[in-house]
């Protein structure tokens, strides 16, 4: 059966009440038999005038989620949404649209070009486009003005923010607020259109209220916020057209939009969002995962209390374990801290702060963890203390009870060996502040069982996070990743680039915060820790990265913990460091460098394939299962922008060809570190792309 033959909408009559729905599973995306079959029916009951109101409504837990996303791209099929929504507002025969669940994007503006709308307790409505690189392309950039404004129109198609029902009636996107199952609400919905207790309008004539200071607040706030997207400045030029006759404004919109659809940009950001998706695809998906209600924290320091927030959130009751009463108190004082910040971002209420705390409980003795249903260690990073609490775990623990550790590079299975249950241990790398970062690497060691794998998805689900499977070895994806593109930033500023060009670049091209600022935020004696870790395993062939690095932190300068690092910071004003400056020169001497200029490309480009070729190596090693959780690890661990999709999904920008180009130039200079990946040359001889194998190619 082809696509556009589904049936998935039906028109039921009841008296004068003609009920529409759409049942297109799991969301009601808008995919094309959805749009034919409302064009049908819209059509068909003007046609036989077989009702005097015509109300649409879905079935299933949401109504429209949106237009079908997997259908970009691909050839159009008509009706566009766009034209389908001028024929139903034009319909004469009103029609009421009844929304429940989500009503994103083109659900919400299938709704906009009914003749009235009706919202179902806990609905949310929203604009989403720009997240995916795009703006509202059916309408809503004109109806939105039309009917709530111009303001209302920009806060919610640049934010991309879902609207709760009781603020979408005050702002005007609906007129009236029910309670029921969707069919009953819009039998009801019908007989209140009738009896003119609903009022039902066309949208295209009302006129928007112009509001030039606002449009001018919302550039300026674009050009601020999100300089390297496209769509938002697309999504201003089209509201500010909603002041005209429709007609131009829709023109207008579809322009923007048709433009915005071709960009990478909106290729990297839905690649983006089914990725997040799609790392949840993982081998144990069958596996049924144990219950976690309770669970065991073990430290308090940054991790352990940042962890033990995250768990307190998600409803599970929380036992800390500290060594002491007084590094215990500290830890459970920076719970209630970190909960009392969710409080003033307005993330909790207090009551609900209060029913978290009380869900927490403090010790210092691990036996307090005899009926948990999962520990997680997060004590520091030396293995034989993990391997002391773990054999003290194996004995204190009841059967079943899941073993994790937050270790962010040491070896689960040596962990797992220290117990009679290896079956049971899995690594959960949480990433700082635990708390508020999306990304949990969950690390299956040679023994894990599937459903202690599965277990790990489900608390990942459960803590709003985004778990990608990892398996085991010196940093797991993102720190092994990262540990080696690290070194050519210091590179490039040993041969000549600054520590800021680099930064600077590299924002350029997307990053929040450059490799320096990075640094110097989350600490130089982190990164010194590490060099000294592994100066005893390093290979004699390696170039040296640390030398600048080390010498800033032997005089105490660990960044802003500090007051400088690479930059100095002074009351809120940050500059470079002078002092590396005369580091950086001396080191280049002793090295017996002649310093060289660097374009900001070549910055991005030695920078961007030291990334993509370790990258892949953790593909070609399995400790990735596919490109995409890498990618998936880089957006939402390591800030890698959104809008380029992960380091894997730029590296199709870029292609193995060129890859391979690249990397034997610069092995010319150091064919140590410039390696081509085996798995890259391949795919440069057959053409292949990461997204073939995202596909199973
Ligand atoms: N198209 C196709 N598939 C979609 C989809 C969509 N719009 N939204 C979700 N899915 C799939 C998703 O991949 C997953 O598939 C399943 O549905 C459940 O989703 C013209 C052009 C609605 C809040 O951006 O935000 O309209 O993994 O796991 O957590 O102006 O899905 O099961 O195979 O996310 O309950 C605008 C995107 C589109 C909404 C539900 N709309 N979706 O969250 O379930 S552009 C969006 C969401 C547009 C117009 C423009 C969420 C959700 P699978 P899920 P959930």
């Amino acid at each position: 059966m082809q696509d556009q033959d589904i049936i998935s909408v039906t028109t039921e009559i009841v008296g004068d009440i003609a009920l529409v729905c759409v049942d297109n599973p799991p969301v009601n995306a808008l995919s094309v038999h959805v749009r034919r079959g409302i064009q049908d029916a819209v059509a068909e009951i003007n046609a036989a005038q077989s009702a005097k109101v015509i109300v649409l409504y879905a079935a299933g837990r949401t109504f429209i989620a949106g237009a079908d996303i997997t259908e970009f791209g691909k050839p159009p099929m008509p009706p566009a949404l766009p034209d389908l929504l001028n024929e139903m507002e034009q319909s004469k025969i009103p029609v009421v649209c009844v929304l429940h669940g989500t009503a994103l994007g083109g659900g919400l503006e299938v709704a906009l070009a009914s003749h009235a709308r009706v919202g179902i307790k806990g609905l949310r409505i929203g604009l989403p486009e720009v997240l995916i690189g795009l703006l509202p392309g059916a309408g809503g950039t004109q109806r939105v003005p039309r009917l709530a404004g111009i303001p209302v129109a920009l806060d919610m198609s640049l934010s991309g923010r879902q609207v709760a029902a009781k603020e979408a009636l005050g702002m005007g996107l609906l007129d009236a607020l029910e309670d029921g199952e969707p069919r009953d609400v819009a039998l009801r919905a019908g007989q209140d259109a009738l009896d003119g207790k609903i009022k039902t309008r066309r949208t295209d004539l009302i006129d928007t209220t112009p509001d030039d200071a606002a449009l001018e607040e919302a550039r300026k706030m674009v050009a601020r916020k999100f300089p390297n997207l496209v769509s938002p400045q697309r999504c201003i030029e089209a509201i500010a057209a909603s002041t005209g006759p429709i007609s131009e404004g829709l023109k207008i919109e579809r322009k923007a939009f048709m433009d915005c659809l071709d960009t990478p940009q909106r290729a990297g950001l839905i690649h983006a969002f089914f990725g997040e998706r799609a790392v949840a695809n993982i081998p144990e998906k069958k596996a049924t995962p144990r219950d976690i209600n309770a669970v065991g924290v073990i430290g308090g320091g940054t991790m352990g209390s940042g962890i033990a927030t995250s768990a307190l959130m998600s409803g599970l009751s929380v036992t800390l374990v500290e060594v002491k009463e007084d590094a215990l108190e500290r830890g459970i004082a920076t719970i209630t801290k970190n909960l009392e910040g969710g409080v003033k971002r307005g993330k909790l209420s207090a009551d609900q702060r209060d029913q978290m705390l009380a869900q927490l409980t403090g010790a210092t003795d691990l036996a307090a963890l005899s009926d948990v249903d999962l520990v997680i260690e997060a004590v520091f990073e030396q293995m034989e203390i993990k391997k002391e609490i773990f054999t003290k775990l194996d004995a204190v623990c009841k059967k079943g009870a899941i073993l994790a550790s937050n270790t962010s590079y040491l070896d689960i299975n040596e962990i797992a060996a220290q117990t009679s249950r290896p079956e049971d241990v899995i690594g959960l790398h949480f990433f700082s502040p635990a708390h508020i970062m999306k990304l949990l690497e969950i690390v299956v060691g040679e023994k894990t069982a599937p459903e202690v794998v599965a277990s790990g998805f489900a608390l990942a689900k459960r803590l709003k996070k985004i778990g990608v499977r990892a398996g085991v070895c010196d940093g797991f994806i993102g720190n092994r990743i990262l540990g080696h593109y690290s070194k050519t930033a210091s590179y490039l500023v040993l041969d000549g680039a600054t520590p800021q060009q680099v930064d600077d670049a590299l924002e350029a091209f997307g990053f929040a915060m450059g490799p320096h600022k990075v640094g110097d935020l989350a600490g130089l004696d982190i990164g010194w820790m590490t060099r000294k870790r592994k100066a005893a395993t390093r290979s004699a062939e390696e170039r040296y990265a640390g030398a600048v690095a080390d010498r800033i932190c032997e005089n105490g300068w660990y960044g802003r913990k500090t007051g400088r690092g690479y930059y100095v910071y002074d009351e809120g004003d940050m500059h470079p460091n002078a002092e590396v400056a005369k580091i950086i020169d001396e080191e280049r001497a002793e090295a017996g460098v002649t310093p060289r200029s660097f374009t900001d490309e070549e910055i991005v480009d030695r920078y961007m394939t030291a990334m993509i070729s370790e990258a892949a190596r953790v593909v070609e090693d399995g400790i990735a299962l596919r490109p995409v959780d890498v990618d998936v690890v880089f957006l939402s661990g390591y800030g890698f922008p959104r809008f380029r999709g992960g380091p894997l999904h730029y590296a199709d920008t870029i292609g193995a060809k060129e890859l391979v180009r690249r990397i034997e130039t610069y092995a010319k200079e150091d064919a140590h570190y410039w390696q081509v990946p085996e798995i890259l040359r391949k795919m440069a001889e057959t053409g292949k792309s990461f997204d073939d194998i995202n596909k199973g190619g």
